[in-house]
């Protein structure tokens, strides 16, 4: 990977990230460490599931990429940034400390906050419309699972229903309608998270949770969703005079990876 830190630090006034999963064994920590260390910020809102508390219950891992993520964090907060901590569901633990203050670095529920240019911003983590939603454990599940592998099923089960003499029944085009169904249940969140937002007089809202970043105007509030770093390696940021951008860190890299290769081909002349 391009150490993009040796190079100058992108600075802004506030980053947003999320979901990033800590402790769990498809956090992109190398990515997050790389980002953390190619960006300078007033404000660094970390909005949820930074630590996750229930993949550690069920199997303990933190390799010292997970340990140098908290240690770059903390250091920022030390030189200054503001650190504000908005735990999520799977760091739920972590609210118990809500409203306290460790120098720099702040625990809240949720929190407000006013952009550069005078917008009134909501942050959560999101998971409290949950209930609201009813969230099936089959879309998790399929979610976690590779279209191919549930090819391989649907054959075997054809043959098993074969066999006592069922008819065919389609997994896939079962699965196909649950992935429709996920597409729907993003959308219901993103809509339920927009208009109570809107209906506090909010201008902007800002959220994780479910691993899905965005940033678009839902009727009147600007809704935004910095996605996650088990996938996507997403943040959100606000620059200097207040604007809002969605920043995909991996693709960045890539094009990077790109541009110092094509340097590479350039004859250095001494
Ligand atoms: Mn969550």
């Amino acid at each position: 990977m391009t150490p993009l830190y040796r190079m100058r630090p992108l600075k802004y006034r506030a980053i947003w990230i999320s979901d990033v999963h800590l402790g769990y064994k498809g956090c992109k920590a190398d990515y997050l460490l790389d980002f953390l260390r190619s960006t300078e910020c007033d404000y660094l809102f970390l909005v949820g599931d930074i630590i996750d508390l229930w993949s550690m219950k069920r199997m303990m891992y933190w390799p010292q990429e997970h340990n140098n993520v908290i240690r770059t964090i903390l250091g920022k907060a030390k030189h200054g940034t503001k650190v504000i901590y908005i735990p999520g569901n799977h760091d739920e633990q972590f609210r118990d400390y809500a409203g306290m203050t460790f120098g720099n670095l702040q625990i809240h529920e949720e929190y407000e906050y006013k952009t550069a240019d005078g917008r009134h911003v909501l942050m959560l983590h999101g998971d409290k419309y949950d209930t609201v939603m009813k969230c099936g454990w089959l879309t998790e599940l399929v979610g976690n699972l590779s279209y191919d592998f549930l090819l391989y099923i649907n054959r075997m089960l054809g043959h098993v229903r074969n066999k006592f003499g069922f008819s065919y029944w389609s997994l896939s085009s079962y699965i196909k309608n649950r992935v429709k169904n996920a597409v729907k249940h993003i959308r219901d969140f993103e809509e339920i998270v927009a208009s109570d937002a809107q209906r506090h007089g909010y201008d902007v809202v800002i959220c994780g949770h479910i691993h899905s970043a965005d940033i678009r105007m839902i009727d009147k509030v600007l809704y935004c969703n910095d996605g996650d770093w088990v996938e996507h390696c997403t943040a959100l940021v606000e620059k200097h005079d207040g604007t809002i951008e969605l920043i995909h860190w991996s693709d960045r890299q890539h094009a990077l990876k790109d541009q110092s290769e094509e340097l590479e081909k350039v004859p250095q002349v001494a």
